[in-house]
């Protein structure tokens, strides 16, 4: 049993963090909600329970064992190391320590074992890099994966509770046929637009998002060579990513093949059914725990490369669920250490 504290159970992911607990029946001991002082004073249900959040401070963190932090990364540069440091560990959703190297980058069905090499603080990746890598594991064990192109296609959601509101008053503005409010949390105006920016552009031309997808990769797989090439657009869809995805690999990958790695992968459900109008949806994705991939096809230009289509709830499986799985991981390592 752990004593576990949520930072951050107000937000989109935070909320999830919780439900997740809950529904997977973690071993919680006792159970606190942190937050910066903004958000402090909200109430959480846990297991029929009611909590108010508190400020986050040290003395709040003493006796914790495992944190699940999702907040801006801003906090948890603050927080995630006072929060080691009393002896906790930590597993942060912002992308402040994702690519320091004494900081493992985890997705439980894909490098578990790099839990042990944890020195307080696990960061876990961003949403469209999870989903990927789940995809692209299995394929890669079998034929060494050189490079990726991916486009994506990302709900609002992955800004946060304010993406999701400015979709929802710009649809509403639209269906009563009166001027869409101006863009706050997006350059442009989301309704009627795919967006080809997510977060911002750095001089290379990409954006960070884009950067976190070629960067999280390599360190996920544990395999600097693996070229990605990513292209993240928001779209006006609410909740789970959606991703084209071509993969080109050391030897050739049938479309068969790929669907046999896949049916036995953990973590991956094969929606592939072109004949049925059956493929991967981002509706059907929502409020679930894998990752869907269709749509599986040879690449007509490249008989090394595999295409295919990669659906996933990103406030779960992108963040909330893979949290909660690497806390699973920490629980397993116990009978090893004692
Ligand atoms: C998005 N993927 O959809 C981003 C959100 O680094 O954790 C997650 C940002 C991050 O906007």
């Amino acid at each position: 049993m752990k004593n576990v504290a949520v930072v951050g159970a107000s937000g989109a992911v935070g909320e999830r963090m919780v439900r997740l607990l809950e529904e997977r029946n973690f071993p919680v001991a006792s159970i606190k909600f942190l937050a910066s002082e903004r958000s402090a004073g909200k109430s959480v249900t846990f297991r029929g329970e009611k909590f108010v959040i508190q400020p986050i401070t040290r003395q709040a963190l003493e006796g914790v064992d495992i944190v699940l932090s999702s907040t801006p990364a801003s906090v948890s540069r603050e927080w995630s190391p006072i929060a080691a440091a009393v002896g906790a560990v930590v597993i942060d959703n912002s992308s402040a320590f994702r690519m320091d190297p004494d900081v493992p980058l985890v997705v439980p069905e894909v490098n578990p074992q790099d839990v042990l090499w944890n020195k307080g603080i696990i960061a876990n990746p961003n949403c469209s890099t999870i989903q990927m890598v789940v995809a692209l594991k299995p394929l890669h064990d079998v034929a060494r994966i050189r490079r990726v192109v991916v486009s994506t296609y990302q709900s609002v959601s992955g800004a946060g509770m304010t993406g999701i509101v400015e979709l929802e008053a710009q649809t509403g503005a639209g269906v009563r046929n009166e001027p869409i409010p101006a863009p706050s949390k997006f350059a442009h105006a989301i309704l009627g637009n795919c967006l080809p920016q997510i977060d911002d552009f750095l001089p290379n031309g990409y954006t960070k998002e884009e950067m976190k997808m070629v960067n999280e990769t390599r360190k996920i797989l544990g395999d600097a060579s693996i070229d990605v090439c990513p292209t993240c657009v928001r779209v006006p869809v609410a909740y789970s990513h959606s991703e084209s995805i071509v993969v080109e690999t050391e030897r050739p990958i049938t479309a068969e093949e790929a669907v046999a790695l896949w049916m036995k992968a953990p973590g991956v459900t094969v929606v592939d059914d072109p004949a049925n109008k059956r493929y991967p949806l981002a509706s059907d994705a929502v409020g679930r725990d894998d990752v869907f991939v269709g749509r599986i096809r040879s690449d007509l230009s490249n008989p090394n490369a595999l295409v295919f289509w990669c659906v996933s709830d990103n406030l779960r499986k992108g963040a909330a669920t893979n949290a909660v799985q690497i806390a699973e991981e920490l629980l397993k390592l116990e009978p090893a250490r004692a």
